[in-house]
């Protein structure tokens, strides 16, 4: 797929999951991006915090057999230069990585990058260093990222405001607090424990879906 067919999928966007390994043991991250595929998200991340590099690349490739190139781009977080090998869609960086442009010479010029964001500053210099979209947050406290301090929902409308990318909130966003989310102006959310714990995975990706397209 070419960067511009990769823009035009990101840009319909609106449920974005992470297979995050401090959630998910490994022998389980097969069922579980297949479960994501079954409801419907758009974009899936692998997240391997503390995996080896050798780790990551086998889950990647694992996932990439159950997301099909007809499905959800596959993201990878960090490490863009394993993003040719696993066949993923894009690369997500954090504000500590490497910059956009570096994640882009590493990762292959066909490839989404993505940068996490948590100030209005910081959304605003990611997309002027050419970041084909972010996410915002964390919009609440949250276990999966316990050492950021959150951004509050106002943050939303603001970088809405000021940012043309593809902006997707992140953080404690579960069915409990997407209708305060939507109302605050987002249009397309991250949800990682939320969904990653439910018992019944695609039922939860249809239901915030709803809940996201209703605004
Ligand atoms: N970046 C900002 S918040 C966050 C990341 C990776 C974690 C969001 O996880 P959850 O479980 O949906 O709150």
């Amino acid at each position: 797929m070419t960067l511009e067919e990769r823009r035009q999928k990101l840009e319909k966007g609106r449920l974005y999951a992470i297979v995050d390994t401090g959630y998910v043991e490994a022998g389980r991250v097969p069922y579980v991006t297949e479960q994501l595929v079954l409801g419907g998200v758009d974009l899936i991340q692998l997240r391997g915090k503390k995996l080896p590099l050798s780790a990551i690349l086998e889950l990647g490739k694992a996932m990439r057999k159950w997301i099909p190139a007809s499905g959800p781009l596959f993201i990878l977080n960090d490490h863009p230069e394993l993003v040719s090998e696993i066949g993923a869609d894009g690369i997500h960086v954090g504000q500590d990585d490497l910059s956009v442009a570096k994640a882009r010479e590493l990762a292959g010029a066909d490839v989404l990058v993505g940068k996490s964001t948590h100030s209005l500053e910081q959304a605003i210099a990611a997309e002027k260093e050419g970041a084909d979209y972010i996410g915002v947050g964390p919009i609440y406290a949250t276990l999966t990222k316990p050492d950021y301090v959150p951004v509050g929902p106002a943050l939303i409308g603001q970088v809405r405001g000021a940012v043309r990318v593809p902006q997707f909130c992140i953080g404690g966003i579960n069915e409990a607090t997407l209708p305060e989310v939507v109302h605050a102006g987002a249009r397309r959310v991250v949800i990682v424990s939320a969904l990653l714990q439910s018992a019944d995975i695609p039922g939860y990706c249809r239901r915030v879906r709803s809940l996201i397209e209703a605004a």
